[in-house]
């Protein structure tokens, strides 16, 4: 396969056999036809972040890259059919919709990409306040520039968070 893009994708779960899930869902994603999954970032044990009431994640970032047949939005398509495959259901009560869920896929950046488009904004809008995705991105990307021309470090510069070891607690 021709890599022709580069994509970075944030995975989470906050279900008991979350590990599993995310094996489960970077199987998934290398299956895809000219779809490589190139590097993974470790696991982190994360605070869950806007709805408390609901067990830790692990979290995750991969770096994909994918031949010419694919966009930022078809990619994404496959993404939340992987999803949908792996039994997530969507809510529009609140406090499911933010509740636990067996695979949370995130598309944070397709090459340099910027779109506006809804259901497909770029980069992720939320990242930039998120640790739990600024750390793993940090570990497999510490130079890409990733939102407002700063990397990963620069942006968790900003954030209030504490670290330790593969634990991370973001209020
Ligand atoms: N995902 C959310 C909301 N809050 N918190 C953590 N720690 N990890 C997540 O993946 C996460 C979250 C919405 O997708
Ligand atoms: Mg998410
Ligand atoms: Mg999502």
């Amino acid at each position: 396969m021709k890599a022709a893009h580069c994509a970075y994708i944030s995975l989470g779960s906050n279900t008991d056999d979350a590990e599993q899930q995310l094996d489960r869902a970077l199987a998934a994603l290398a299956a895809l036809p000219d779809v490589l999954v190139a590097a993974c970032s470790p696991r982190y044990r994360t605070e869950p972040q806007g709805y408390k009431e609901q067990p830790w994640f692990v979290n995750q970032v991969a770096v994909v890259q994918c031949g010419a047949r694919w966009q930022a939005g078809t990619l994404l398509q496959a993404m939340l059919a992987l999803e949908s495959r792996m039994g997530r259901t969507r809510s529009a009560d609140p406090a499911l919709r933010f509740g636990p869920r067996c695979i949370d896929l995130d598309l944070l950046l397709f090459d340099e990409q910027h779109s506006t488009e809804q259901g497909c904004l770029l980069p992720h809008p939320r990242m930039a306040q998120r640790a739990f995705v600024l750390i793993p991105l940090r570990d497999i990307a510490p130079e890409r520039i990733v939102a407002d021309g700063k990397t990963a470090a620069q942006l968790l510069a900003a954030l209030e968070y504490r670290q330790e070891g593969e634990n991370i607690w973001q209020v």
